[in-house]
């Protein structure tokens, strides 16, 4: 028999770095606290990159009957990010990384009364990823804690907090038969292993066991269509009893038609999740998972990145029973560590041990955007092999990836490293245009044909109080994140070949050092809020274009009803191949198509707007105003930039700014007014102007940007833009 204890309660917390007698002696100071807990619940979300960074403790003592019955381990779920563990005040165990499980044996150590003493570090150091990305490192110990005792012979529990049971399904599509491997690890002579109704007691050599299994008529584990588990659970004679869910599927890449499951294509269609909450940090309840499952199925993705680093193992297990396929990685992130090549070995194996046995996982995440801040040299390449030879080792049945920064040259040597690649690009977001991600997977397609390449993230950060009718990149409008992603959906529809393409963010996220867009401390690429409670326009773009399940009309612009123009643009997203509008219940116009509806009507006062699809329908009310709703507006000097070039006063037979840099440069007289211009630039900012001097992959981009988004980027001024546009305009092309 085992016995699990869960021990949430009863805990204190000390926000203070002291030696481990002190821990004890101040405990009852400390505040009560229940897990799972953070100590950055709320300086985390509220910007200044000033949250709490260093030691706290957790203090508790384990009643009698906590401890009674057999062998004891102590079960960590998620400690960030390094623990140290004291019983009685002696120093029993430490592990670093802040998203894995750990174990710990007591037993030895037990006395009458028994004191249990954590102490946490979320401070930075040089080899415990992540340290430098663009998310908050919460504290604290944030998932359950368990107490788990077993008898004298039982399971391996210590080894990366391994569940102890492995089961390995391969499929045979043509026959319909799944062959089913579990391998146990345990100190006990044979042990009785059952699937599917089917029981075999095998051997136990040298602490481990293996027993095979077929399953005919297999049922597959099908996606978001049947994703039907299996279970497979193996005893030893002294009733220690493990077990594990797994599912028979297929996965397979093919660089021109993408992702298959199961023999047909099943092109990877979704998002990403950081795992916390407005309010709660990291700290999260299986209700908070399940709930943000619930929206993911209601938009339709069929896979996720977790990213950026080990989530939960309740969230797998939703992904699991909800047939999302995985994307899961460990946060190698941003910037190599000389001193870090260990941790990630580490964080990879106790990934891959822990996760092994969830049938949604179909890749390992070696890094993300490593090359942001570090350069590819031999170290780099060394630690990406090391970790590509771990995975495949501990788990040859799935492939490696990376999701690499969009300045990385796509010739370099570190993406011949995983099995498939991937690229995060924010082309018309940070820099650039739309268009450019359409031309940088073309290029790269074209050059690598027989590459399996995906898109790993893109987003625009939109915060619902802003709005326009003439959205532009970097005003935080709801309006231009929705135009950037119909943009993406068409690309992305476009080229079948991408493996998998995740938005980067379903949720917004703290990352406590931003401060932009009205809100402090808060990436908000999110589809939805932070706090859950909205779901911006863009969310309902995918949810039209990927789950059919249920018709429905979203009207977008619901939150921009202050309207200063004499017509205004009525945008319909739906899954219904017809759409009607209504205007004060008046019929005004039918529209068959696909996704994206568009209608315009003039705007005389108030209006009620109403749009129907196939037995569902949306209205909201919008307003003519005589002056533009200053509220809507976030960064107001940038929004008029679109209006200091009148179309109609250019001189389309000479340069402007509306030019791209190639263009400009190519040109024997335009070409020395922007390379001065850029010169003056680059020595304003030094380094960062040496490293987009030395890189070609950026100097091609740039060079397909128009000067005017340069210019904005770079911060330059409304004067000294226009002042270059009338030098420009004196120069016929
Ligand atoms: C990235 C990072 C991600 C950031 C994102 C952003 O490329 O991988 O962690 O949050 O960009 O929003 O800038």
């Amino acid at each position: 028999m085992r016995k699990t204890v869960r021990i949430n309660e009863g805990w204190r917390f000390l926000k203070a770095a002291m030696p481990p007698a002190a821990a004890i002696r101040f405990a009852e100071q400390g505040e009560a606290v229940t897990l799972p807990h953070t100590w950055n619940a709320v300086d985390g979300q509220d910007g200044g990159n000033d949250y709490h960074r260093g030691s706290c403790w957790y203090v508790r003592e384990l009643t009698a009957e906590e401890t009674a019955g057999g062998r004891l381990f102590l079960e960590v779920l998620g400690a960030a990010h390094t623990c140290h563990v004291y019983l009685n005040g002696e120093l029993l165990a430490e592990h670093e990384g802040g998203y894995s499980a750990f174990r710990v044996e007591l037993t030895e150590k037990l006395r009458e009364k028994n004191i249990l003493s954590l102490c946490l570090n979320n401070g930075d150091n040089d080899r415990v990823y992540p340290q430098k990305a663009d998310f908050t490192f919460y504290g604290g110990l944030y998932r359950d804690v368990n107490l788990i005792a077993v008898p004298e012979e039982h399971f391996e529990l210590l080894k990366d907090g391994t569940p102890g049971i492995k089961v390995t399904p391969t499929v045979d599509l043509e026959k319909k038969q799944a062959f089913i491997t579990v391998e146990t690890w345990q100190n006990a002579a044979e042990v009785t292993v059952t699937v599917n109704g089917e029981s075999r007691t095998v051997p136990s050599v040298e602490g481990s066991a293996k027993a095979e299994f077929v399953i005919e008529n297999a049922r597959l584990w099908d996606g978001v269509n049947d994703p039907f588990l299996y279970t497979a659970s193996a005893r030893l004679a002294s009733g220690d009893e493990v077990s594990a869910r797994f599912g028979c599927r297929h996965f397979a890449v093919d660089p021109e038609k993408g992702f298959f499951l199961n023999g047909r294509s099943y092109p990877l269609r979704g998002v990403s999740r950081h795992q916390d909450l407005k309010g709660k940090g990291n700290a999260l309840s299986y209700e908070d998972h399940a709930a943000d499952m619930a929206i993911i199925r209601e938009l339709g993705a069929n896979t996720l990145r977790l990213a950026h680093y080990q989530h939960a193992q309740e969230f797998y297990d939703l992904c699991d029973e909800n047939g999302i396929v995985v994307w899961a990685e460990i946060p190698y992130i941003t910037m190599h560590m000389q001193n870090g090549r260990q941790n990630t070995l580490d964080q990879m194996r106790e990934l891959i041990c822990q996760c092994y046995n969830h049938p949604c996982i179909a890749v390992w995440g070696l890094s993300n955007e490593i090359t942001a801040a570090s350069a590819v040299n031999e170290e780099l390449l060394e630690n990406h092999r090391a970790l590509n030879e771990l995975c495949h080792r501990m788990d040859p049945t799935r492939l490696t990836t990376m999701a690499n920064v969009f300045m990385l040259e796509i010739d370099s040597p570190i993406l011949e490293i995983p099995d498939i690649n991937s690229y995060n690009l924010y082309f018309g977001w940070y820099l650039g245009e739309l268009e450019q991600t359409d031309e940088f997977f073309d290029e790269y397609h074209a050059k690598y044909p027989d590459r399996v390449i995906g898109f790993s993230e893109y987003g625009a950060d939109a915060n619902p109080a802003f709005h326009s009718s003439r959205p532009e990149k970097g005003d935080y409008t709801e309006e231009y994140q929705a135009l950037y992603h119909e943009h993406m959906l068409n690309m992305i529809e476009e080229r079948p070949y991408l493996w998998a393409t995740h938005v980067w963010n379903l949720f917004d996220f703290a990352a406590d050092g931003r401060d932009e867009g009205g809100k402090h401390g808060e990436n908000q690429k999110g589809l939805v809020t932070f706090d859950r409670t909205l779901r911006k326009d863009a969310f309902y773009l995918y949810r039209a274009a990927w789950n059919k399940a249920e018709p429905f009309v979203h009207l977008c612009g619901k939150r921009y009803e202050n309207r200063a123009e004499e017509e205004t643009e009525i945008k319909v997203y739906s899954n219904c191949g017809e759409v009607r509008l209504y205007v004060d219940d008046m019929p005004v116009a039918v529209q068959t198509g696909k996704t994206v509806f568009r209608f315009r009507i003039p705007l005389l006062g108030e209006h009620l707007i109403r749009a129907e699809g196939e037995g569902c329908a949306d209205s909201m009310c919008i307003r003519r105003v005589r002056e533009p709703d200053g509220s809507y507006v976030f960064n107001k000097a940038a929004a008029s930039v679109t209006n200091w070039f009148d179309a109609d006063e250019m001189d389309p037979s000479c340069f402007s700014v509306s030019d791209t840099l190639g263009d400009l440069r190519a040109h024997p007289q335009a070409g020395p007014v922007v390379e001065a211009m850029m010169a003056r630039g680059a020595s304003e900012r030094g380094d960062v102007a040496d490293a987009v001097k030395d890189n070609p992959a950026l100097q091609r981009m740039m060079g397909r940007m128009t000067m005017l988004s340069l210019l904005k980027q770079g911060g330059a001024d409304e004067e000294s833009i226009k002042q270059l546009n009338r030098v420009l305009q004196g120069i016929k092309k």
